[in-house]
């Protein structure tokens, strides 16, 4: 009989050797036949010889999507030299499967998510780098290129700033070139099925697509040195994984954006999807070629040091543990439905706001974990709720930081606000405070306020006087296509009395004189609201009807923007809450 030395974590499968891509796979099936209830594996597409790209599932109802869920996706293998991505991700699946049966908290997770394991990315390229030592240090896949070469460079394929080589980052439009772009943005079908696959994630929460070597956590963006919006978001996540990454062996991995790619996965998916994306490069820390294959022993320590990390952000996936809500139906559940700008946990002494004046701003931070959580940071800032009402943003200003402990009853923050003097950039007097809450164990992964349980809103405004029932709403499209701009004026919380009247959008549109071919395009795609053309602003009147002088109310105004485009048409919503005073 062989007795095999017990494993440290649970774990079935062996980090000896690196694995041939036949027994990558048989691994990922063993993972399955070993916890057939947690785990489902999928084939999300095909490579450009015809390979299965697979992805594990784990959840607790691995066979059926479940849209309540959050989506974790850690996938590996984009550059076929990078073996040790694979099996780090592979103990990362097989580590939660053990853990599962006795780790409480990992249960409590897991019931809120569905985790992705996507091992190989890249599975034409990986055979072809085992196939003899000539070919081990092959990056691309293996498409067959005009001109009688091959493979496009996967990391350099993704759509956003793909080819973009004014940037003079790294990416080049020769097919021989080991970061050769490909003819066109998800031209290879390995990073097409990854689009797809993300794309219909129900609810996505994070993203991390493993590389090697250098020891590396790098973050977007890839394509500038610029920050991107939310930069603060990211860094601080990516602190914390560093962070957890060095607890085990010691290996600091380095805080950077390196060298900087156009058409990188990570700029996809956080531009396209805000949600959080990180590109952990593995071991060994520095070296030539052959870096890439590190010599095995390295395999287990750098798969144990990862562990915590991608442990990490699946607590963070899994729903709310410090928050703050966006209504007052508002229970941490992501995303919260309803008006996400009405915050009842921000609020101001004194309530109506001056500009240019000082208030004390108040912060309601809840806690349902049961326990103290030390070390909270609260942060607040204000944006022009015209430019966006993502938090932070690379508009938002702070008003401040504060590290506190919260006790299981929650605990109110406060800190002054010195208030913007002027209106907003369409004159209005609106601002929005946001607030972002984090804590070692509980960061937020985007910026969207509805998304995530750390992140809230409030729209302030000062009293709007509604002479004679008529009050004005600025509203701007700020995407870069022609939209459809929708306006709706919710009843709730109006007097009964009230009546809001919207004016006649026929007569509104011959006033603002929109180019033909937006009217055509609109007329096509049965539009009904108003057709602004990209950075046109709009004054919409708005009669209130019934309201007897000297009353007052909020008024909540919704907005909706509706690209004109063809096929599914996404409308960006956005809100404002108005103090009306009638005279
Ligand atoms: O060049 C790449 O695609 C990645 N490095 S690798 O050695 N694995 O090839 C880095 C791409 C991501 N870059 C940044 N986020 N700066
Ligand atoms: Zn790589």
């Amino acid at each position: 009989m062989l007795l095999l030395p017990a494993l440290a974590n649970g774990q079935i499968l062996s980090y000896a050797a690196f694995r041939t891509p036949a027994q990558a796979d048989l691994a990922i099936n063993t993972l399955h036949s070993t916890y057939p209830t947690l785990t489902q594996i999928s084939t999300i597409g095909f490579s450009v010889e015809g390979r299965p790209i697979r992805a594990l599932k784990i959840s607790t109802t691995p066979a059926v999507n479940d849209p309540t869920k959050g989506d974790v996706v850690f996938c590996a293998l984009h550059h076929a030299r990078e073996w040790i991505t694979v099996e780090t991700i592979i103990y990362i699946a097989d580590r939660l499967l053990a853990e599962y049966a006795t780790n409480a908290q990992l249960q409590a997770d897991m019931n809120r998510l569905q985790i992705w394991i996507i091992p190989v990315v890249n599975p034409d390229g990986y055979l072809y780098s085992s196939l003899s030592a000539a070919n081990r240090f092959w990056r691309k896949n293996r498409r067959p290129n005009f001109g009688g070469s091959f493979g496009v460079d996967l990391n350099r394929n993704w759509g956003y700033q793909w080819g973009n080589l004014g940037l003079g980052a790294s990416g080049s439009a020769s097919t021989t070139d080991d970061v050769y772009f490909g003819t066109a943005p998800f031209s290879e079908p390995e990073t097409n099925a990854m689009r797809n696959f993300l794309n219909t994630r129900t609810n996505l929460k994070c993203f991390v697509t493993y590389h090697s070597f250098s020891e590396l956590y790098l973050r977007p963006w890839a394509h500038t040195t610029s920050d991107p919006p939310g930069e603060p978001t990211l860094r601080s996540v990516a602190q914390r994984q560093i962070g957890k990454i060095a607890g085990v062996h010691g290996h600091t991995y380095a805080e950077t954006i390196w060298y900087n790619a156009i058409g990188e996965a990570t700029d996809w998916v956080w531009n396209e999807k805000r949600v959080a994306a990180f590109t952990p490069e593995l071991r060994p820390a520095s070296g030539g070629i052959s870096s890439f294959a590190p010599p095995p022993a390295e395999i287990l320590p750098c798969a144990e040091e990862n562990y915590p990390g991608a442990r990490a952000l699946i607590h963070d996936s899994a729903l709310p543990q410090i928050f703050v809500r966006d209504n007052a139906a508002d229970t941490g559940i992501e995303p919260s439905t309803g008006m996400f700008w009405v915050s009842p946990d921000i609020w101001t002494v004194p309530s109506t706001l001056v500009l240019g004046s000082t208030a004390t701003l108040n912060i309601r931070v809840s806690n349902n974990t049961g326990t103290t959580q030390n070390n909270v940071t609260v942060e607040a800032y204000y944006t022009d709720p015209r430019i966006t009402l993502e938090f932070p943003s690379l508009s938002s200003i702070s008003i401040g930081s504060q590290v506190v402990s919260v006790p299981p009853g929650g605990t109110v923050v406060s800190m002054t606000w010195n208030t913007p003097a002027v209106p907003n950039i369409w004159g209005e007097p609106h601002w929005c405070v946001g607030v972002v809450v984090k804590h070692e164990n509980d960061m937020p992964l985007t910026t969207v306020v509805n998304r995530s349980s750390n992140v809230a809103c409030k729209n302030f405004d000062f009293v709007v006087l509604a002479l004679s029932g008529l009050i004005y709403v600025a509203a701007t499209n700020f995407l870069a296509v022609p939209a459809e701009l929708q306006v709706e004026a919710l009843k709730e919380g109006l007097p009964p009395e009230w009546k809001i009247e919207l004016p006649d959008f026929v007569a509104l549109q011959k006033e603002l004189k929109p180019r033909p071919g937006t009217l055509r395009k609109g007329k096509l795609l049965k539009t009904s609201g108003l057709l602004l053309e990209p950075g046109e602003t709009v004054k919409i009147p708005l009669r209130i009807i019934g309201a007897k002088a000297g009353t007052e109310s909020t008024l909540n105004i919704s907005g909706k923007l509706v690209p004109l485009v063809a096929g599914e048409r996404r409308a960006v919503e956005n809100g404002f809450t108005y103090q009306v005073k009638v005279e």
